[in-house]
């Protein structure tokens, strides 16, 4: 059954991986897609496809989910517009370096803590209200294996994986009593641009990341967001670990030959 149709789904982080992946799945299913990332480029040529290939409606905004006073003013925005989202997933986010907490640099922790954290609470804060008001909703927000269980040297990141897990409990708890869900999709290793970014365009290193097993592919996640939100109203998932099979957590990862 296709509870999708005719929705406005706004995703962040929706220039590459799993965002880009969430909003091919959904435009497929009939979405209106509003899209945000901070590479336009990317953005664009992402609308300009799914229009040739679904022929749906689909908006992008440039945006930086980590600068406040943007989020704020993009919000009004999509008030003068009068675009309500019916689902929000909070994807934007990153990890910038693997070191050990004593070797740790500053300004990893600070994009780290502003986007994984501080960006999903700014967009949140922006769409929420609106949903409440309507009283229906849904935010998925993409957590991590990250969330669950720390790994050396991943610190930080963990930390704000954590974060998004209080947070998604946070927000079912807020909104105890009304029709919105929130969920928390959580992902072992995905082959993303993710461990690009990590790694610092250090592409030989983020290749080994994916080395001697399958890991998960966007589409991968993109399926199981997909899944959460178009339960019926009465389902809410709020919480969902998904692994590529090699990986049964972060410390027990089967590579061949090894
Ligand atoms: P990618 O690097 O492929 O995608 C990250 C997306 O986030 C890009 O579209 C990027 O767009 C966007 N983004 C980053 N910073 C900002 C910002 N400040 N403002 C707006 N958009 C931003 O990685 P993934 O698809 O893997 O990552 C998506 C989410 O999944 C992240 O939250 C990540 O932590 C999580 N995750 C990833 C896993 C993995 O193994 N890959 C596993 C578990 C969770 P742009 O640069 O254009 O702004
Ligand atoms: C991203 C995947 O390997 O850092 O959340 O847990 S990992």
């Amino acid at each position: 059954m296709n509870r999708i149709e005719g929705k406005t789904v706004l995703i962040t982080g929706a220039s590459s991986g799993i965002g880009r992946a969430c909003a091919r799945v959904f435009a497929s299913y009939g979405a209106r897609l509003v899209l945000v990332a901070r590479r336009e480029d990317r953005l664009a040529e992402l609308v300009s496809k799914l229009e040739n290939e679904h022929g749906g409606q689909a908006k992008y905004f440039c945006l930086d989910v980590s600068k406040r006073e943007e989020v704020q003013s993009w919000a009004e925005k999509l008030q003068q517009k009068t675009i309500e989202p019916d689902v929000l997933v909070n994807n934007a986010g990153l990890a910038s370096g693997l070191s050990r907490l004593q070797e740790g640099d500053f300004s990893d922790w600070d994009r780290m803590i502003d986007t994984n954290i501080k960006g999903l609470l700014y967009v949140s804060r922006a769409i929420l209200p609106g949903m409440v008001k309507r009283n229906t909703g849904h935010i998925v927000n993409i957590g991590s294996i990250a969330g669950h269980i720390v790994y050396p040297a991943g610190n930080v990141y963990c930390a704000t994986k954590f974060a998004v897990r209080a947070l998604n409990d946070g927000m079912n708890i807020d909104l105890y009593g009304t029709d919105i869900k929130v969920s928390s999709i959580d992902p072992g290793a995905v082959q993303t641009e993710f461990s690009r970014v990590r790694f610092k365009g250090d592409e030989k290193r983020a290749a080994k990341t994916y080395e001697g097993f399958k890991p998960l592919q966007p589409e991968d996640v993109a399926d199981a967001v997909f899944y959460v939100v178009n339960t019926p109203k009465h389902v809410n998932i709020q919480d969902l670990i998904i692994m590529p099979t090699a990986q049964r957590n972060p410390y027990l990862l089967k590579r061949r030959g090894e």
